[in-house]
């Protein structure tokens, strides 16, 4: 199979891109999130590797987010396995000392907006058919808290508070109003930008910035590593309920019908 994600790393820069490449919509699945997470081990083990851009090679859609078929009628052991890796992806990317910068170049729901989420910058195309934001409760399902807290520490308690209940997805206008996303440009200009702004921070002492962002992020990345088997226990309960197998089938046939 091919890869599903394509990194290109200058050296020169010290600049990493990922252009995820999983069609038709990016979704998360367990052989996803896996390269992801050995592509991002691999880049950190590299100290000459000091920024990480991430974008879709996919057309409208940055990332759909976790694979509902990893979650639909799967066995408690896979849901555990996939939620395992899922937790992985946000410990890696959240924590990063990488300066990482999301070029959202299409519509990017719940995982998506995670992913995201992550980085310490997004920038994202000013294109009203896209949106953003952590819609899971209209699946019918609920954001686990390390979702609710990276929300919270970037768009703040009220505007999560609102966002998460409703399951809103943002507008870009909308979503660079409330702050979860740093800069609106034309598409065909996200990427260079991105560039442009992985410069401007790459010129700051390194250490102190790490420092920085670890103080900030830390106490949030905490609580999941000290509770990731309860996280894990939590997650296969919840999914593996007949009402919520139920809402997963609803929520798919929904999205099968939009399309017709
Ligand atoms: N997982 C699996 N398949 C998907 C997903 C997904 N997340 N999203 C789309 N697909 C499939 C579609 O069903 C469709 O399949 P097919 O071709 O067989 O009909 C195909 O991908 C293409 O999709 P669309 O035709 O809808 O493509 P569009 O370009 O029109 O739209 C969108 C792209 C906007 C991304 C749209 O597909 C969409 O809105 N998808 C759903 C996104 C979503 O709601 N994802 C939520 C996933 S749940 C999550 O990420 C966090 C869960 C936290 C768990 C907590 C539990 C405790």
């Amino acid at each position: 199979t091919s890869p599903k994600i394509k990194v290109d790393y200058d050296q020169t820069t010290g600049v990493a891109v990922m252009h995820m490449q999983s069609p038709p919509v990016n979704s998360l699945s367990l052989d996803f999130l896996t390269e992801l997470c050995i592509s991002l081990e691999k880049l950190e083990m590299d100290k000459g590797c000091r920024g990480l851009i991430i974008t879709s090679n996919q057309p409208k859609v940055f990332s759909a987010g976790l694979d509902i078929l990893e979650m639909y009628g799967k066995s408690p052991e896979h849901c555990g396995e996939f939620w395992k890796v899922v937790q992985e992806m946000w410990l890696k990317l959240y924590g990063s000392n990488m300066v990482t910068i999301a070029a959202i170049n299409g519509s990017s729901p719940a995982g998506g907006c995670l992913l995201s989420l992550t980085c310490d910058y997004r920038i994202m195309a000013d294109n009203p058919l896209y949106s953003i934001g952590l819609n899971e409760t209209q699946l019918g399902i609920v954001a686990p808290f390390w979702f609710k807290e990276t929300m919270v520490n970037t768009v703040g308690h009220r505007n999560t508070e609102v966002a998460l209940q409703l399951g809103l997805l943002y507008k870009p206008a909308e979503a660079l109003k409330i702050g979860l996303v740093d800069q609106l440009v034309p598409e065909d200009q996200v990427f260079s930008v991105a560039t442009q702004t992985m410069t401007k921070w790459l010129t700051i002492p390194e250490h102190a910035r790490q420092i920085t962002k670890s103080m900030m992020r830390n106490p949030t990345i905490d609580k999941l590593r000290t509770n990731r088997e309860a996280d894990i226990q939590n997650f296969v309960s919840f999914i593996t309920k007949e009402s919520i197998q139920k809402s997963l089938r609803m929520y798919m046939e929904m999205l099968k019908q939009r399309k017709a």
